[in-house]
């Protein structure tokens, strides 16, 4: 019988929480058929905002995996293929944008986005632990995982015109690169100090606060 994971056990114990995360009423709403699409368009421009500062923190990320493990495992090129989708995703967000008459070069970060962003700048620091590090960067990559393979279940009503969206994120092979950050994270615990598996707890948790605070910032609940 398999051991009962470092993440497990985190899942577990903050259910709720995550819960919160992956089943926003945002996403229900992409799920129900019933979203409105100005709140899309917001999510859209304020996502791309996100994930430009999200790349430097994944350099970062990758550049701790480099010096921090002794990387028998691979996780600098699991991280690369992170930055790699990056890229792509870029291109993707500027090209919605087109789609959707969002103009992306005047979208102004709102408080929620800007205190993720400076929160991902603050994990920058080559004080903060692989580890700790690392568990964001799964949390960040899970939670819309999650959230949008939600949107792409049997019974979803999910509008045709969004499943392009979903599947960016909600496809099994974004699936597995998640599960791969899962496994660099357990890895990475199993051997942590408990002072650096307190940390990682907490910033895990903070992570699933910001992810809720941006669906809500989207659907314009603040
Ligand atoms: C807010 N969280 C947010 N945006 C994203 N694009 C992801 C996670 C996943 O890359």
């Amino acid at each position: 019988q398999a051991k009962i994971t470092v993440t497990e056990t985190w899942l577990r114990k903050h259910r709720h929480l995550y819960d919160g995360a992956t089943r926003h009423p945002f996403i229900r709403s992409i799920r129900d058929g019933n979203i409105d699409i100005s709140a899309f368009k917001t999510w859209l421009g304020q996502d791309y905002i996100f994930v430009r500062a999200f790349v430097p923190f994944v350099a970062s990320v990758l550049t701790k995996a480099y010096k921090g493990s002794d990387d028998a495992n691979g996780d600098v090129e699991v991280i690369l293929g992170g930055i790699a989708a990056l890229h792509d995703e870029i291109s993707w967000f500027k090209k919605e944008a087109f789609k959707w008459g969002v103009q992306l070069s005047s979208i102004v970060p709102q408080k929620a986005n800007q205190e993720y962003c400076r929160f991902l700048e603050s994990l920058i620091s080559p004080e903060v632990e692989y580890t700790v590090a690392a568990v964001a960067f799964w949390a960040i990559e899970t939670i819309y995982q999650e959230s949008f393979a939600h949107c792409l279940e049997d019974d979803s009503k999910t509008p045709p015109e969004l499943k392009e969206t979903c599947q960016r994120w909600g496809n099994e092979s974004f699936g597995e690169y998640c599960n791969s950050l899962r496994n660099i994270v357990d890895r990475q615990l199993e051997k942590a100090s408990d002072d650096v598996i307190t940390k990682a707890e907490a910033t895990l948790l903070r992570v699933l606060e910001h992810e809720v605070d941006f669906w809500n910032m989207s659907h314009g609940r603040t």
